[in-house]
Parts: C-alpha cells; structure tokens; sequence
C-alpha cells in the first residue's frame, strides 16, 4: 500500500483523513510540524508549498491539504485566508460569531458557499497529484453542532433533507460527502487505477 507522510499541523484534519483513508492509502503523522508560509494565490499553490515543504524535510512522499470556506458574495473574505480569518480572535467560535454577525443583513442566495479542499500528493518534483473536492451550501443564521471543526457550525450544507442541519451536527455525512471526503475519494480511485496497472 502506497504511504504518504502528512503535511499537516491541523490534528482536526489527520482525525478525518484516519477514516477517510481507511484500507485505501496509508497516511502517517509528521514527527514534527513544520511552519509553512503560505504565500500563494490559490489553493493548489499553498498544498504544493506544504507538500513540498515537509518532501523536502523528511525525504519521503508527502499529502498536504490546502482548505477554505468561499462565502460566494465576498469571495475573498475567508477563501484561501480562511485560517487567517480575524486573528485576534483565536477560538473558532468566536470567528463563526463575527462572520455570522458581518452576514446579518444577507439573505438568500447572499449566504451561498462552499468548502473546498484540495490536496496535493508530492512524490518528488517531476511526480506531484492534486484532487480536488466540493462541498456547497448555505451560511446559517446561528453555530450549530458541537461536532467537526472550523467553520462546521456555521455551514449548512445543500442535503436531502434540508433540514437545516449544520455540519457539525452531521458528522457522518461529513464523512462521506464533505469538500475532503471527495477529494480523498477521487485520490483513492486513482491510485487504484494506476497501482493496479
Ligand atoms: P495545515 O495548513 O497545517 O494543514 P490549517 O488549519 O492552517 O492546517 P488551512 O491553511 O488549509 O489549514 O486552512 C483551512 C481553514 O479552513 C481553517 O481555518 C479551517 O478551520 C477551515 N476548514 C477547512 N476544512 C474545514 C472543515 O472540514 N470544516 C470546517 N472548517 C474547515
């Protein structure tokens, strides 16, 4: 089984990637974090970035996860700075508040977002995979949910049934369907596709 060292200090996202990768891929904790500036423009430059950053510390294939929430009427708000999100307040609570309180006079199609995650597996610099996943939804007018991470309490994801649940309260369905959950899913096919060659 192929095995991949994860370029993460976010022991939320090792947690999900347990499950996520169970039977598929191996996926092993860093011996240490690394801070990785993330400088870039996009997802996929700042997954290269801590990809490549920990390849090159400790010599092996490495997985990085690069992830935001996209409110899509203020695109540029959280989005690739989504970990960077006012940083004077340090619990995430708090910035679920402060976004909910920014977002109060918007209605409708105004609280449209989604997750995204996208991961990149760096084998060396000529071998580097990147998958992508989704998840769309709504902002909700309240935290919700003591399960998850981040900004779940806050995002109501687009489900049968709507009924209004956040993503901290469906910790199961965030499993199977989340922005990550996708996008280990499309990796997961496609080195089974290419190992089975
Ligand atoms: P690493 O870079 O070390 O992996 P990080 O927490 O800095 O950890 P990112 O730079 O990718 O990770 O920032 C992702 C941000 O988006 C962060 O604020 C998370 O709280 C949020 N986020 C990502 N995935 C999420 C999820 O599944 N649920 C809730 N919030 C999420």
């Amino acid at each position: 089984m192929k095995s991949f060292l994860l370029a993460s200090g976010n022991a939320h996202k090792a947690e999900e990637f347990k499950e996520l990768f169970l039977g598929g891929l191996q996926v092993q904790a860093a011996p240490q974090t690394l801070e990785v500036a993330e400088t870039g423009k996009t997802f996929i430059e700042n997954a290269l970035l801590k990809a490549r950053a920990y390849a090159e510390v400790y010599k092996v294939p490495t997985l990085a996860d690069d992830s935001g929430l996209v409110i899509e009427a203020l695109p540029h708000l959280l989005g690739v700075v989504s970990a960077r999100f006012a940083p004077e307040l340090p619990h995430y609570s708090d910035k679920c508040q402060k976004l909910i309180e920014l977002m109060a006079g918007s209605t409708g199609a105004q609280r449209k977002a989604y997750f995204i995650c996208v991961l990149c597996f760096y084998v060396s610099e000529e071998e580097v995979y990147f998958f992508e996943g989704r998840v769309h939804g709504t902002i909700g007018m309240e935290l919700k949910g003591d399960k998850g991470f981040g900004y779940d309490p806050i995002f109501i994801p687009d489900r049968t049934p709507a009924d209004g649940k956040s993503l901290a309260e469906l910790p199961e369905w965030k499993n199977e369907f989340s922005h990550r959950a996708r996008a280990v899913q499309s990796s997961l096919e496609f080195f089974k596709e290419t190992m089975d060659k």
